[in-house]
């Protein structure tokens, strides 16, 4: 018996440093160790043994065990250590290679760059830029824009409430909390936090239910607001003016239409000339121009002089409206990128699809 145990020792301590992988070990580890094993068979039959004997083949067969066990341990770690090390050089990338084939550097969203501009142009007037939140309480959305709760010129937005939960002010109910349905909320922000004068710009994202060719659920605004001693709806037209022939070209004129927003008295819709017929309506060789309708002027958006009842939330914070005035502006960026890159349908801006967005690099 001692003897078979000798060449099980020798025969499993070659089979396993022979062994060149870690899955082959495990084999070894089954046929040598494992339950079905001879020598486990024989650790299990030593109580039948002669009384003399259990010790010595005892002690020896539990050695053995012992060694093998030690050895193939000892084998899995460096087969592992080594397996691992092959793998690493083997599966080695170098990340900072060119693509194969190169691939072209990508460029910048056109609503980005239409932003961009704005933004700049914009700076070059002396506006700063803010930002704020597009998850916004109904306060700075219609309350503090002199829209009164059950006001109607709530329903001209669809609006999309928020439930409130975990992490909303404990007095929020179910319609307190709504996606912003226009950059305008930021005008009441900026002045709690910022006394006059004031002369800001707000570019972002806004929500509405909305879904056609120029209207989409999720668009951009830039808000604008102007608030110092003596600012008139002459400063407003001025700086429509400046801007939008910064955008549209030096030849461009602008119109201001009679129109309605509780937060602003009085109110306006602003028009640009048209870019493609100057104006005119007419293009050769078209019944009427297209891009205008025949109208000579394109829609761009609303605005107006800040209504006193709006200044009267932000009284505290340095606007009383006996002493300051102001105008605010807003209108879609979408609507600036689909007249400066001619495109027609505005959700084509988000179907991300690379060979519309590549003609704008
Ligand atoms: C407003 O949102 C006012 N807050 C603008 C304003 C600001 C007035 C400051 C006075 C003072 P209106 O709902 O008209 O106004 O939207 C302004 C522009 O946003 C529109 O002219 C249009 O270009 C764009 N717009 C509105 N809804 C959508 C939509 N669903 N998708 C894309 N653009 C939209």
């Amino acid at each position: 018996m001692l003897e078979r145990l000798e060449t099980i020792e020798a025969e499993g301590t070659a089979a396993v440093n022979g062994a060149g992988s870690a899955a082959e070990l495990e084999n070894l580890r089954v046929k040598f160790l494992g339950r079905k094993a001879e020598l486990t068979g024989i650790l299990r039959g030593i109580a039948d043994l002669e009384p003399a004997e259990r010790g010595p083949v005892g002690g020896a067969a539990n050695k053995v065990r012992k060694g093998l066990e030690a050895l193939v341990e000892s084998r899995i770690e460096s087969l592992a250590g080594a397996e691992l090390e092959a793998s690493l050089a083997s599966d080695r990338i170098d990340v900072t290679l060119p693509g194969s084939p190169v691939r072209a550097v990508g460029h910048l969203h056109p609503i980005t760059r239409t932003r961009r501009l704005i933004e700049d142009v914009m700076i070059g007037l002396g506006y700063q830029v803010m930002e704020g939140p597009e998850v916004e309480h109904d306060f700075y959305n219609f309350t503090a824009l002199n829209h009164p709760a059950d006001h109607p010129a709530r329903m001209l937005q669809d609006t999309f409430y928020i439930e409130s939960g975990a992490g909303a002010p404990e007095e929020a109910g179910p319609r307190d909390v709504l996606l912003r349905t226009h950059t305008s909320p930021m005008q009441v922000r900026a002045m709690e936090t910022t006394p006059p004068p004031l002369f800001m710009i707000v570019p972002g994202k806004t929500y509405r239910r909305d879904s056609d060719a120029t209207h989409s659920p999720m668009f951009h605004q830039v808000e604008g607001l102007a608030v110092a001693e003596g600012i008139t709806l002459a400063d407003l037209k001025g700086t429509l003016l400046a801007m939008l022939r910064e955008i549209f070209g030096p030849d461009r004129e602008i119109r201001m239409r009679p129109h309605f927003f509780p937060f602003t008295e009085p109110s306006v819709e602003f028009d640009v000339s048209c870019f493609k017929c100057r104006g005119s309506g007419k293009v050769e060789g078209e019944d009427r121009c297209n891009l205008c309708k025949g109208i000579g002027w394109i829609e761009l958006g609303g605005a107006g002089m800040v209504d006193p009842n709006v200044f009267g939330f932000v009284r505290e914070a340095g606007y009383d409206p006996d002493l300051v005035t102001g105008f605010a502006f807003g209108f879609g960026i979408e609507r600036i990128a689909m007249l400066r890159h001619g495109v027609g349908d505005l959700r084509l801006f988000f179907d991300n699809d690379v060979r519309l967005l590549e003609q704008f690099s």
